[in-house]
């Protein structure tokens, strides 16, 4: 299946690695990351092992292929969806943190849009090389719930290429979910600096498993069934799979960039506040990163 990665940073140096495997495939990346990979290839190390030669182009522009796969971060999602439409899609497949990135993307393109989530650990050691630090899995389906032949058939092109992969009729729960562990995870580790497993005990976790206990119940009043223990048990074996790695979030503050806060547990905070609940946790948090974010000019 022909496929454009629009951001190829970590995780979508990884999955456009994996891909590239068995399907032609073009990066969407910075101009050394592109350069590099021209040059050499991409190179994949840790558990799946590889050299690719994908086509890599910093110009997003006039694109066109079966399959874009969205894995900027939140924050940059209106800009990709604005340069993705002057291409032309069959399907577009969201694989970020966060909510809100499906219906920024269906605003903005024709393509029908699916929602994902991936659990591969990956880090851009340097332009060219990405380390796939933990095998997961990527879940993928319609955003709105139920099935589609075309969701069966991304799932199929990525299977193909040995990407662990789901096709599920629940995406929204499992959006909701990978929220609650993102929202007990990435603030709390990139406030102090630790690895996710961290969040496993002390105060760490007391705070983890407080925001995502907000989570699961801002959740449920969006009709979204999930109890707030299967939300901390899922936040749990995520930071216990994951125990010696760094948070997006933890990745985003050590190196001054800006974070995804306004889509992680700034959104839990807007949808509580929407529907007359408190999430104190979560807008203390919130409060924290952004200041951190305006303090260091990138707010
Ligand atoms: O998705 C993640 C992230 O770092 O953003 C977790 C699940 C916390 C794994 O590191």
């Amino acid at each position: 299946m022909e496929t454009v990665v629009f951001g190829a940073g970590s995780l979508g140096s990884l999955i456009g690695g994996i891909l590239a495997r068995s399907h032609d495939v073009t990066l969407v990346a910075r101009e050394d990351h592109v350069r590099t990979v021209r040059e050499s290839g991409l190179r994949v190390t840790g558990e799946l092992e590889t050299t690719v030669w994908p086509s890599a182009t910093t110009d997003g522009r006039d694109l066109e292929a079966e399959l874009a796969v969205i894995t900027v971060k939140a924050a940059d999602t209106t800009s990709a969806a604005e340069t993705l439409a002057t291409g032309s899609f069959d399907a577009v497949l969201s694989l970020q943190n966060g909510m809100g990135n499906e219906e920024t993307l269906v605003d903005r393109l024709e393509a029908p849009v699916l929602a994902g989530t991936a659990t591969y650990g990956a880090v851009l050691r340097e332009s060219g090389v990405v380390a796939c630090t933990g095998l997961g899995d990527v879940v993928l389906g319609p955003r709105d719930g139920g099935s589609s032949e075309l969701a069966e058939r991304v799932g199929e092109a990525f299977a193909a290429a040995g990407l662990e992969t789901t096709v599920a009729d629940d995406m929204p729960r499992r959006l909701w979910e990978k929220l609650a562990v993102n929202a007990g995870i990435n603030p709390v580790t990139a406030l102090s600096d630790v690895a996710n497993g961290a969040v496993l005990e002390g105060p760490a976790s007391d705070l983890a498993s407080a925001a995502t206990r907000e989570t699961a119940r801002v959740a449920r009043a969006c009709d979204v069934s999930i109890s707030s223990r299967e939300a901390i048990t899922a936040m749990e074996r995520v930071a216990a799979d994951t125990a010696a790695n760094t948070s997006s979030m933890r990745q985003d503050v050590r190196a001054g960039r800006r974070t995804e806060i306004d889509a992680i547990n700034g959104y839990v905070v807007e949808r509580a506040n929407e529907l007359g609940l408190e999430a104190p946790t979560n807008r203390t948090v919130t409060s924290l990163i952004r200041t951190w974010e305006r303090g260091s000019g990138l707010r």
